[in-house]
């Protein structure tokens, strides 16, 4: 695994905070109107994103998720104003503004989306893998989903396939306690969701996701396996979110202790302790980035806010059509 070292947890600070900043700045303006229909935000999962990004081999390999799906793309390399502006709905955003907050989407960046069926993803991770294999190309996809997700027949069907191809494909449970309202516990008898994998015959385990660091060591030795060709791992995320399961949630189903229990354990606040116990950096280099932070937040709001809303004929030109179907030449 690359080494992770004092540039890494700089790093993985800075894009962390900016990470939770963004969402911060998306609940404000969605309060205002500017941001409409639904809006899942990531806070307090971060460390997922940061692990897994360490790990990934960004020149080819492939990652996709359900609707909680704003700053994956971000990290993966995709302008952050850009993405503002797609949940603003401006022509400047990711998807010209007709994709909106659970379809951000950018092929340049082997970011396959936003999907706002729950589950349906995980068939779709697997295909993507099984294009990899077949036309050779040595990339890795990682299939996110959540611990609702999990209990999906997709899942199942989508193991059979991925474990008996030997697909290069990670699936990473994003196990943030909840499902909506729902906790884990009220869903099924089996709240270890790792051990899903076990009826499957594919290596799988729990992993400390509120810890970057352990994220990366475990999806570092699922990636390598999977490169190998030796096929698929299921990985229990351990995560929890802070806000509700979207904007509109009065989140009657958990206490506020609860709430404040994990946040004792937040991702961003461990970085930061380990930043200052070795003397990463300084309390005043500690404020230039969290400066750096507030300046691109406000610059991916203003930019968004300055863009224009998209055409009333773009409506049309984004409807797919494929002239000579049925009969497909076979593209290589
Ligand atoms: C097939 C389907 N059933 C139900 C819904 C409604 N729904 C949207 S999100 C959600 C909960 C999913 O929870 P989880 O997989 O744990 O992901 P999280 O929101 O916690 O990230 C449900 C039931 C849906 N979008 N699609
Ligand atoms: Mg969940």
């Amino acid at each position: 695994m690359k080494k992770i070292t004092k540039a890494t947890y700089l790093k993985w600070y800075e894009e962390m905070l900016f990470w939770r900043k963004f969402e911060d700045k998306l609940a404000q303006v969605y309060i205002q109107q500017k941001v409409r229909g639904f809006l899942h935000l990531y806070n307090g999962q971060e460390a997922i994103l940061a692990g897994a990004l360490h790990v990934m081999d960004l020149s080819k390999d492939k990652m996709i998720t359900a609707y909680r799906n704003h700053v994956q793309p971000i990290g993966m390399g995709v302008d952050p104003r850009k993405v503002m502006a797609e949940l603003y709905g401006k022509k400047t955003g990711t998807s010209m503004g007709m994709g909106g907050s659970m379809h951000i989407f950018s092929k340049e960046h082997r970011f396959y989306g936003g999907h706002g069926i729950v589950g349906g993803q995980i068939p779709l991770g697997a295909g993507l893998a099984f294009a990899d294999k077949y036309f050779k190309r040595d990339a890795v996809t990682l299939t996110f989903l959540g611990d609702g997700a999990a209990r999906q027949g997709s899942l199942h069907e989508t193991f059979t396939m991925a474990v008996k191809w030997n697909l290069p494909v990670v699936f990473c449970v994003e196990n943030n306690g909840y499902a909506m309202g729902t906790s884990v516990a009220r869903t099924s008898k089996n709240t270890e969701i790792w051990k899903l994998g076990l009826g499957y015959d594919m290596p799988c385990g729990p992993v400390d996701a509120m810890n970057p660091e352990k994220v990366a060591e475990a999806l570092d030795e699922a990636i390598v396996r999977a490169r190998k060709g030796e096929g698929p791992t299921f990985l229990e995320l351990k995560t929890y979110r802070y806000r509700g399961h979207s904007m509109s949630d009065a989140q009657q189903y958990r206490t506020k202790e609860e709430v404040a229990e994990y946040q004792k354990i937040d991702p961003i606040t461990q970085v930061k302790d380990i930043i200052k116990k070795n003397k990463y950096a300084t309390d005043k280099e500690i404020k230039e980035m969290d400066k750096r932070v507030k300046d691109l937040v406000a610059e991916c709001e203003k930019f968004a806010e300055d863009s224009d809303f998209p055409e009333v004929q773009t409506m049309y030109d984004v409807v797919y059509e494929q002239k000579d179907y049925p009969f497909l030449p076979h593209k290589l």
